[in-house]
């Protein structure tokens, strides 16, 4: 059986971080062991939200996990609050990477061309050089814009603008990036015509590889489906899926999560209801 680590934040209601990581990666037959980075009430879109650091628990976590000796198929960072946390990542991945391990960087830290509360250009810059050791980055669009230091744009961008951000991407030492959150309003050569639609652009820099996956936009966007994009894109590839397949069906179980939270009069919009979706991601795995 397959083992990966995760290591990203409890957000004890809100289903993002390892409240999503957790179940979806379990559910897809691999082993998901957890670095809880803190511990907070909801994630920080709610008003009022408790907050314990566990920064000081990772690196005696780590010790004991040396001392047994345990191996990992993948590591995966998601959302981390600190400096702190951001070298004790890439210490933990110069301990544990080993030939047989993918490491995979989530850069969780902001949206629609805002940073999430707490986060600064210079975090932004220093997740840029933790995203340098990983093998796979997912960034959106806007923490894609922070870490290579250049504003924004929210649309109007052709494909060699996003051609250029991968290669950016990759300048800096991530091998494969998946930039998500990509909208033309404009037909594109290789592309064609995906407007109205959102979708996700590869690059792989040692084969010098683009490739795309473009699909029906959402009414509505929801927290936490960045972290539900992320698990499902590494339960994916510890299926032995290529990067393709796997970030299709992160796309695919997010607008299935997105529409099984919408068929919820009632729903709300601190997450989604991919609990709902979990059948379908087991069946097109
Ligand atoms: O889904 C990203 C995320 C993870 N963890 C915490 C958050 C957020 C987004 O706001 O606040 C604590």
């Amino acid at each position: 059986m397959k083992r990966i680590v995760t290591i990203q934040d409890v957000s004890c209601v809100g289903k993002c971080s390892l409240t999503v990581a957790l179940p979806i990666i379990s559910a897809m037959g691999v082993e998901t062991a957890i670095i809880p980075t803190a511990v907070l009430s909801t994630h920080t879109m709610f008003n009022g939200f408790t907050f314990r650091d566990l920064t000081s628990d990772i690196q005696p976590i780590c010790d004991h996990w040396k001392k047994e000796k345990f191996h990992f198929d993948a590591i995966y960072t998601g959302y981390l609050g600190s400096f702190e946390q951001l070298d004790l990542m890439k210490k933990l991945i110069q301990d544990f990477k080993d030939d047989q391990t993918i490491t995979i960087v989530d850069p969780c830290m902001a949206d629609n061309g805002k940073l999430y509360p707490g986060f600064t250009q210079e975090f932004a810059f220093a997740m840029k050089d933790l995203c340098s050791k990983a093998d796979i980055i997912v960034p959106n669009m806007t923490e894609a814009s922070f870490m290579l230091g250049i504003p924004y744009i929210a649309e109007g961008y052709d494909i060699n603008y996003i051609k250029d951000l991968l290669q950016k991407l990759t300048d800096f030492g991530a091998k494969k990036v998946v930039l998500k959150g990509i909208m033309f309003s404009e037909p594109q050569p290789e592309v064609g015509n995906v407007n109205g639609k959102i979708g996700v652009f590869s690059y792989d820099k040692t084969a010098d590889k683009y490739d795309y996956y473009f699909h029906g936009k959402e009414p509505q966007s929801f927290h936490g489906t960045g972290d539900i994009f992320a698990s499902v894109l590494t339960g994916a590839l510890m299926n032995g899926k290529d990067l393709k397949q796997a970030y299709t069906l992160a796309a695919n179980f997010v607008v299935e999560s997105i529409k099984a939270t919408l068929a919820h009069e009632d729903h709300n919009t601190y997450g989604v209801d991919f609990e709902t979706a979990i059948p379908y991601l087991v069946k097109n795995l």
